[in-house]
C-alpha cells in the first residue's frame, strides 16, 4: 500500500451560515481552535455535521438493506402502513439493524480483548520480552476466581492455566463463558431462563450475523435475545478479559492526579499524541520517550524534551496507570491539530476520524497509523509488532522530532489546563471505602441503605457533533451528584467532567449533603473515573460486588443504579447499553435512538425486558430530563428494597441555571 499519498487540503466554502463555535462546544480550547480552523479554511466534523443533515429514514432505522431486492424504506410516521419487498415488518427491520450494531460493537471490544490475550500468551511463552506480568496479585486473584489452584505454584503455570481458561471467552462453541462465575446467582438464573448466557464471542457474533440476514430470524423478540447474548459476550467476556489482562500486564490503576485539556501541549517540546484504544502501543511509547538517545536527539533539534500526551480511550488507559496528560475527548481530535503544535498523532484502532488525515496535512502534522487492521489514505504507516515494539515507537519519535525541526506552521496552543484525580478500579473502590485491612463494599452498601448515597450512576461514552460537546455530560453529572447520586465514569465522558473540574475531591461541595459527607470523609471526588470504554467491565464487577455484599437485593436488577451515554456516537455504545440492560441496569441514551416510538420493538426494549427480570432502555436528550429518569428509577428501586425515606429531588435554582447557560 502506498504510504505517502497526499490528500489535497480543500478550502471550505460553507453551504450555510455556521453556528458560533461556542454554541457547538462547552470546551473553550476546542471552540477557539474551531474558530481558527474556519479562518484557516479547514473543515472539521462540527461543520460537516451542520452541512449534512442526518438521513431521517436511517435515523429511525426504517431502512433495510440486508438484501438486494431493496433497499426498502418504511415510513416511521406510519410504521405499519407497509412492509419491505420480502414482507419484513418495521420491527424486523429495526431489530436487524440494531443487531448489526450490537455485533459490530461486540466485535470491536472482543477483537481488542483477544489481541490482549494473544499478547499475554506470547509473553508467557517467552516470544515477547518487552512486556511482563506486572501485577502478580491480580493474576492470582483472577485465577482463584476461575477455580485455578494458586497455592505453591509458579506464576507462569498459573498464568498459562488462566490464559487457557480465558481463551474460552472467544473460541468456545458450547457451554458458558468463564466470567459468568462473577455474575450474581439470580441474575445468572434470569439469563439461563431467557437462553442468553454467552457460549463464546465468536460463535455468538456469527449467529447474530446469520440471524439478522434476509429470511432468517423474523421475530424482533427472538432477535433481541441474541443481541443480549452477544452484548453479554462483550461486557462479561471480551471487554472484561481486555481489562483484566491489561491490569495483569501493565498494573491495576489507582488514583492519580492528572492534567487534561489542550494546554498540556508544549510549544517548546516535541508533542506526540497517542489516540486509539490499545495500551500496548502506548506502553511502548512511554519507554521510547524515556530513551536517553531520543531525548538527546530532541534536544539537538532545539526542543526542551519529548512530550507524550493521550487522547480518547488510549489516553484514559494511560493516565489511569501512569498519570500521562490527556489532551481531550473525541470531538477534540481534529481541533487539536489546528494548534499546529502536534508533531505526530499516532493512531491504532477505533474512533479515529478519517478526516484527521486531511486536517493533519493542512497543519503539516504527521498522522501515523500503526495497526494492520486500520490504515488511512494519506497517513504514514509504521507498523507496530508486539515482539519488537520499540522498532515502531522509536521510529515514531524520530519522525516527530523531524517535524518539530521543520514545523513550518504557526503554533497557537490554548493555555488551558484542568486537573483531576482518576484511575479508580473496582478494587480501589473496595480499599478506599473499606480501608486496607477490611477492604469491602460494605461501607458503600451501608451508605446507600442509610440514604447518604441515594444510588450509583454510570455516565459514560462519547461526544457527538450533533450535540453541544460535553454540555450534556457535565450538566447531567452535576444534577446527579447534587441529588446524592455517586457517579462512576468511563470513556470520553470523564474527560468532559475533568475539564469541568468535577473529578477533584474539592468538587464534593457540588454534591448533595449525604454524598458530600461521604466524599469528604474518604477524600474522594463525587465523580470517579474508571478508565476506557472496555473498562465498563469494572462497573459490572462493582455492581456484582454490591449484590454479593448484601442488603441491596439478590440481582443486579434490584440495585438502585442507572446508566447513561448522553452524547454517544459509536456502535460500541449500543453494545455496551445492551449488556447493561441485559445485566439488569436501566440505561438511558441521548442524541438519538434508532428505533421508532410506538412500535412493538420499541416497547420490547423500553418496557418488556424489565418485566423479564433485566433492565430496560430509556431515551432523553436534555440533561435534566435524563437525570430525572435516572433518579426516578433509583428511587423506584430504593422503594422496592424498602430503603426509601422521604427525600425530595433538589431542583436547580435560577443561579445554577444561569451558570449553566453561561457555560
Ligand atoms: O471507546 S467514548 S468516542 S474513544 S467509543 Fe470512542 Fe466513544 Fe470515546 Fe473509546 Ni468509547
Amino acid at each position: 500500500m502506498p504510504d505517502e499519498e497526499k490528500v489535497i487540503p480543500k478550502k471550505v466554502v460553507p453551504k450555510k451560515k455556521l453556528l458560533d463555535p461556542r454554541e457547538l462546544t462547552t470546551c473553550e480550547a476546542t471552540a477557539r481552535m474551531l474558530a481558527k480552523a474556519r479562518n484557516d479554511g479547514v473543515e472539521l466534523a462540527f461543520d460537516r455535521a451542520q452541512n449534512m443533515k442526518a438521513c431521517p429514514i436511517g435515523a429511525d432505522s426504517a431502512c433495510c438493506k440486508h438484501c438486494f431486492m431493496g433497499p426498502c424504506r418504511l415510513n416511521s410516521k406510519d410504521p405499519y402502513g407497509k412492509v419491505g419487498v420480502c414482507g419484513a415488518t418495521i420491527d424486523t427491520i429495526m431489530s436487524r439493524n440494531f443487531a448489526r450494531a450490537v455485533a459490530a460493537g461486540c466485535s470491536a471490544h472482543t477483537d481488542h480483548g483477544m489481541a490482549m490475550l494473544d499478547l499475554f500468551r506470547e509473553v508467557l511463552e517467552g516470544h515477547i520480552k518487552d512486556y511482563e506480568i506486572k501485577n502478580v496479585q491480580k493474576l492470582e486473584y483472577v485465577a482463584r476466581e476461575m477455580d485455578i489452584e494458586t497455592e505453591g505454584r509458579e506464576v507462569k503455570d498459573i498464568a498459562m492455566d488462566l490464559y487457557k481458561e480465558l481463551e474460552r471467552t472467544y473460541t468456545q462453541v458450547d457451554g458458558e463463558i468463564p466470567f459468568v462465575k462473577r455474575v450474581p446467582q439470580k441474575t445468572l438464573e434470569t439469563w439461563r431462563k431467557q437462553g442468553i448466557v454467552p457460549r463464546g464471542a465468536m460463535r455468538e457474533i456469527m449467529e447474530l450475523m446469520h440471524r439478522s440476514a434476509i429470511g432468517v430470524d423474523q421475530h424482533y423478540a427472538n432477535i433481541t435475545k441474541q443481541c443480549s447474548r452477544v452484548a453479554l459476550a462483550d461486557g462479561w467476556g471480551g471487554s472484561m478479559v481486555a481489562t483484566e489482562i491489561a491490569d495483569i500486564l501493565f498494573g491495576t490503576p489507582s488514583p492519580v492526579a492528572i492534567e487534561v485539556n489542550m494546554g498540556v501541549l508544549k510549544e517548546d517540546q516535541v508533542n506526540i499524541i497517542i489516540h486509539g484504544h490499545e495500551p500496548n502501543l502506548f506502553e511502548s511509547m512511554v519507554a521510547s520517550v524515556a530513551e536517553p538517545t531520543l531525548v538527546q536527539a530532541a534536544k539537538d533539534a532545539g526542543a526542551k524534551g519529548l512530550n507524550l500526551v493521550g487522547m480518547c480511550c488510549s489516553g484514559l488507559e494511560m493516565f489511569s496507570r501512569h498519570g500521562t496528560p490527556h489532551a481531550g475527548n473525541f470531538m477534540s481530535t481534529e481541533t487539536i491539530l489546528v494548534t499546529g503544535a502536534v508533531d505526530a498523532m499516532v493512531v491504532d484502532v477505533q474512533c479515529i476520524k478519517q478526516a484527521l488525515a486531511q486536517v493533519a496535512e493542512c497543519y503539516k502534522t504527521q498522522l501515523i497509523t500503526t495497526n494492520p487492521r486500520a490504515r488511512i489514505e494519506g497517513a504514514k504507516h509504521v507498523e507496530f509488532h508486539e515482539d519488537t515494539p520499540k522498532d515502531c515507537t522509536d521510529e515514531i519519535v524520530i519522525q516527530a522530532i523531524g517535524r518539530f525541526k521543520n514545523r513550518g506552521v504557526e503554533v497557537e496552543i490554548p493555555q488551558i489546563v484542568n486537573s483531576g484525580v482518576h484511575g479508580f478500579s473496582h478494587e480501589y473502590i473496595n480499599y478506599m471505602l473499606g480501608g486496607t485491612f477490611r477492604a469491602s463494599y460494605t461501607p458503600l452498601n451501608d451508605n446507600i441503605i442509610n440514604g447518604r448515597i441515594r444510588g450509583v450512576a454510570g455516565v459514560v461514552g462519547c461526544n457527538n457533533p450533533r450535540m453541544k460537546q460535553d454540555y450534556v455530560h457535565v450538566n447531567l453529572v452535576k444534577e446527579l451528584i447534587k441529588n446524592d447520586v455517586l457517579v462512576v465514569q468511563t470513556g470520553c465522558s470523564q474527560i468532559a467532567l475533568a475539564k469541568a473540574g468535577l473529578t477533584t475531591p474539592e468538587a464534593a461541595h457540588l454534591a448533595g449533603p449525604g454524598l458530600k459527607e461521604v466524599c469528604e470523609t474518604v477524600g474522594m471526588p463525587p465523580v470517579l473515573g474508571l478508565g476506557a470504554c472496555v473498562d465498563n467491565s469494572r462497573i459490572l464487577i462493582a455492581c456484582a460486588e454490591m449484590v454479593k455484599t448484601g442488603g441491596l437485593g439478590d440481582s443486579i436488577a434490584d440495585l438502585p443504579v442507572a446508566g447513561c451515554a448522553p452524547e454517544y456516537m459509536s456502535e460500541k455504545a449500543i453494545t455496551i447499553g445492551q449488556y447493561f440492560v441485559a445485566s439488569g441496569v436501566f440505561t438511558v441514551f441521548g442524541v438519538t435512538f434508532p428505533i421508532v416510538e410506538g412500535t412493538k420493538f420499541h416497547k420490547h426494549l423500553f418496557e418488556e425486558l424489565e418485566e423479564l427480570g433485566m433492565g430496560k432502555w430509556g431515551f432523553a436528550t436534555d440533561p435534566f430530563d435524563i437525570a430525572k429518569l435516572m433518579i426516578d428509577h433509583i428511587d423506584k428501586k430504593r422503594k422496592a428494597l424498602g430503603i426509601d425515606k422521604a427525600r425530595e429531588r433538589v431542583l436547580m435554582d435560577m443561579s445554577d441555571r444561569r451558570e449553566i447557560d453561561a457555560a
